[in-house]
């Protein structure tokens, strides 16, 4: 079988999620990058196979996945070499499904932080109030806890935290995830459990630094 096509858009922080997986679980894929969503996924052949026309999507052999988090759980379950990013145990994973499903509001608020910047947009005071309570309520959720469910590192460590570095794009709305002492230890605690992660976020930095410096 030929190694599952994955299509991409570089700034787009759900992908940046689903490439950090690909790199844990070492999957062979094929990446496509695009640059100009709404012609390369609107094309009748991508619209047939990805009504959503959002990356990332991905292609394994004729199976058509959307929703970077779906298409997670379906990487780890079919080809990581054990459970424990997403655990086969129904309670364990039930913990894991949480997190992830919380994340899709958190990412949602975040959003609205981080977008308008790159639409030479201001922040709504309200969406700043909207994120602060997202970061307090996952502050609240790490309380006395290493990982977000359960006692090892899971899918949910790694999108949420996705999320929450996705702020880091827009440092002049002044909501910083490190004020949140939970927060800051458990992004820390991250990096130094695992070198791939630590790798994607100096690049994610290096990123943002360059597009900082663009705007000036
Ligand atoms: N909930 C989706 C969100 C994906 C998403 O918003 N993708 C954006 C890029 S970051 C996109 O493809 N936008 C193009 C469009 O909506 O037509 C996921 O987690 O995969």
């Amino acid at each position: 079988m030929a190694p599952p096509t994955l299509y991409i858009h570089m700034m787009s922080p759900p992908c940046r999620f689903v490439r950090l997986v690909v790199a844990i679980v070492e999957l062979e894929v094929n990446v496509v990058v695009l640059k100009e969503l709404s012609k390369e996924m609107q094309t009748p052949e991508m619209l047939e196979k990805f009504p959503q026309h959002q990356v990332p999507a991905l292609d394994d052999n004729g199976l058509y996945i959307s929703e970077s988090r779906a298409i997670a759980m379906y990487l780890v379950s079919k080809y990581a070499k054990d459970d424990s990013l997403y655990p086969k145990d129904v309670s364990k994973r039930a913990l894991v499904d949480q997190r992830l499903f919380f994340d899709q509001d958190l990412y949602a608020r975040f959003l609205k932080v981080f977008l308008p910047k790159f639409h030479g947009k201001e922040v709504e005071a309200s969406d700043i109030e909207k994120a602060k309570d997202g970061l307090e309520t996952l502050n609240r959720m790490l309380d006395g806890k290493q990982w977000l469910a359960g006692d090892s590192v899971t899918l949910a460590d790694y999108c949420v935290a996705n999320s929450v570095t996705s702020l880091e794009l827009n440092p002049e709305s002044g909501l910083d995830p490190n004020k949140y002492s939970n927060i800051k230890q458990w992004l820390s605690r991250l990096e130094s459990s695992n070198s791939k992660y630590a790798d994607q976020m100096e690049a994610f930095r290096a990123f943002v630094k360059q597009i900082q410096q663009s705007k000036k």
